[in-house]
């Protein structure tokens, strides 16, 4: 969230809301990072609050855009993953020990980079691509449960659990795992994590399923432009890319 206040919005058991999408490229090889506010050296997974009467996966392709300034498809749902460390009372402006997050995590492909956006004119916040070996380890510097969820694509994760278990945005349960021992995070969502050997037929299945469900969220009719699959990325943002 871009606004210097934040209005936090807390789930039936206290845990502020949040959404995250891992941003991958097309092969999942490599996924996209933000620079901390805090620290521009540390690495982080773009996200955010979700805001009230806003769905975890519009919150989370909204706080895309804003964080890293990149549009995409919306994928697949990892799951709901526990921070119980996270969270500031903001009221207070201190840190509340008995108030963590819960982050709905999404995958998106990411199909366009702004030049420029938000949080890099406000923040001057960086992004940066990594390989997702990479990518867990700087994570696991500073936000063990960002690189919890983000191993869950690593190239052995995905070949030794195939499964077909993936969840897809709009039937994102609250499988929520704690983060006290973020091996027990791998253990608990690894059979929710696609493995993307399927055949060609499976994976236009998914496309497909994709190009549904975020029509479904986004109460669009079917055949909606581009612009609703490309989480509000615009032609002039486009533009602004070259
Ligand atoms: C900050 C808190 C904060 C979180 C914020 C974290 O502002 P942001 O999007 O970059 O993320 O700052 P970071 O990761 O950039 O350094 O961490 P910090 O260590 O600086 O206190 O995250 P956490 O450490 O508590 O997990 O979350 P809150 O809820 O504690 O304010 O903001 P977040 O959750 O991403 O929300 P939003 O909507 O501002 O993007
Ligand atoms: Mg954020």
């Amino acid at each position: 969230m871009t606004d210097m206040v934040k209005a936090r919005n807390y789930d039936e058991d206290g845990f502020v809301k949040r959404a995250a999408c891992i941003c991958v490229n097309q092969d999942e090889t490599q996924v996209l990072l933000v620079s901390s506010r805090r620290d521009s050296e540390l690495w982080i997974v773009p996200g955010g609050g979700v805001e009230p009467n806003e769905l975890p996966d519009m919150a989370a392709i909204r706080e895309v855009r804003e964080e890293a300034g990149v549009c995409g498809m919306l994928g697949r749902c990892l799951g709901v993953f526990e921070d119980p460390q996270g969270g500031h009372d903001d009221s207070l402006k201190m840190k509340n020990s008995e108030r963590g997050h819960r982050t709905s995590v999404y995958v998106l492909v990411v199909t366009e980079e702004m030049e420029e956006w938000d949080e890099s004119k406000v923040f001057g916040r960086k992004r940066k691509w990594f390989s997702m070996e990479e990518a867990v380890k700087q994570l696991a510097k500073h936000k063990p449960v960002q690189s919890s969820y983000v191993s869950l694509l690593l190239p052995n994760t995905r070949r030794d659990h195939s499964t077909t278990n993936t969840q897809s945005p709009s039937s994102c349960q609250p499988n929520i795992t704690g983060a006290s021992d973020p091996n027990n995070i791998i253990e608990d969502q690894v059979d929710m994590v696609m493995d993307v050997d399927h055949s060609d037929e499976i994976q236009n299945d998914i496309k497909e399923d994709r190009m549904v469900e975020s029509n479904g969220e986004l109460n669009k009719s079917p055949g909606s432009s581009q612009e609703d699959l490309s989480n509000g990325c615009t032609t002039e943002d486009a533009a602004n890319d070259t």
